[in-house]
This record gives structure tokens, sequence and C-alpha cells, in this order.
């Protein structure tokens, strides 16, 4: 089981992140209010995996200092990967990559007609400063926590052989003709 932190983060408020994390990816985002949906099928797809994960929500316009504490804290305390998710002016993913070496990726919690300021906050980040923008809402959200497996599957043969696994049912899933398929 996933180390599933949110409550805890929630009811703890003020953040203190001193002790090691026992995740590998650290997922954050703007507002409790980017959980659902898209945060939460993230979360769904890491623990389908099997990959430790933690929570919490830094705001980084209304906790600013929440955030710069989680980022400056969290290559120490043993993530590998973060994923931010951040509507509006979407300032976190860039603001907590500026402040880490881990490799930051981005989601948009809206879909691009309601919300354009927040991939364009990501994509246009200055030379010097990498941001991996991966998409938006729920499948933005699965496809940054494959993404995440993937660079930590890049060092660790159990996840590799973790996500094989999901790609050969995946492909499995897929009827070779349409009346073969299940009705969806
Ligand atoms: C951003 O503003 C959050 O990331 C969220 O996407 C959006 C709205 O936040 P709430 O007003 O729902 O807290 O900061």
């Amino acid at each position: 089981m996933s180390e599933f932190r949110f409550e805890s983060e929630r009811s703890v408020g003020a953040a203190d992140f001193s002790s090691p994390a026992e995740a590998l990816v650290g997922l954050i985002m703007g507002s409790d209010s980017d959980y659902p949906p898209a945060m939460e099928a993230c979360a769904q797809q890491l623990d389908k995996l099997g990959i430790l994960f933690e929570m919490t929500v830094p705001s980084a316009h209304r906790t600013p200092l929440r955030m710069i504490a989680y980022a400056q804290a969290a290559r120490h305390r043993g993530l590998k990967v973060i994923i931010a998710c951040a509507g509006g002016s979407s300032h976190l993913p860039g603001m907590v990559g500026a402040l880490t070496t881990l490799p930051v990726l981005a989601v948009a919690p809206n879909k691009l007609e309601k919300d354009i300021a927040a991939p364009l906050s990501s994509v246009r980040m200055p030379k010097g400063a990498p941001l991996g923008f991966i998409g938006f809402e729920q499948a933005g959200a699965v496809n940054a926590a494959l993404f995440a497996a993937r660079i930590v599957g890049a060092f660790d043969e159990n996840i590799a052989r973790l996500l094989e696994e999901f790609e050969r049912n995946q492909a499995n899933s897929v009827p070779p003709h349409p009346y073969l398929g299940e009705k969806k």
C-alpha cells in the first residue's frame, strides 16, 4: 500500500518536512480542489503500480513558506520525483522546480479551454529552469504518474518490471476487433 498522507498533512496544517520520506514520489497541489478529479487519478495510478507516494498542499501564493520548506527539503528527505498540479497563474510547479534539483513534472488540473494560463506558465519556463509539463486533467495526471514511474524505474528494476506489466495489461485490454471488445 502506498503511503497516503493527504489527510494527515491537512490536519497537521503547518509544514514539517524534517523527517525522511518513505515515499519516492511527492504529489503537490496548489489547492485541495486540485485533488479530485485530477490528482486523485495520479494517486490512484501510483497506487496501482505500488509506488510509494506522499501528498501535500503547499499553495504557492497562500502558503509560500510551506512551498519553500517542502521543495528545499525534498531531495534530502529521499524523494526522487515531484508531480506538481496547480491552476490559474500556476506558479507552484515552476517555483518548486527552481527550489530543487529533483525532476518536477507539471500537470494542469483543468482543460485548456477553461484555463489556458496554467499550462502556459509551465511550458514558458525561461532557459535554465527546466520543468516537465505532462498534460491536462486526469489524463495528464495519470501520465505524470507513469512518467514519474519511468524516471524511478530507470534506476530500479522492480519498478521497471511493474511498468512492463502495466503496459502488457494495457495492450491486452485493446480488442483486435471492435466486436470483440466489452461494451464501454
Ligand atoms: C490554484 O487556484 C489552485 O491550484 C487551484 O487550481 C485554483 C483554485 O484554487 P481554490 O480557490 O479552489 O482553492 O491556486
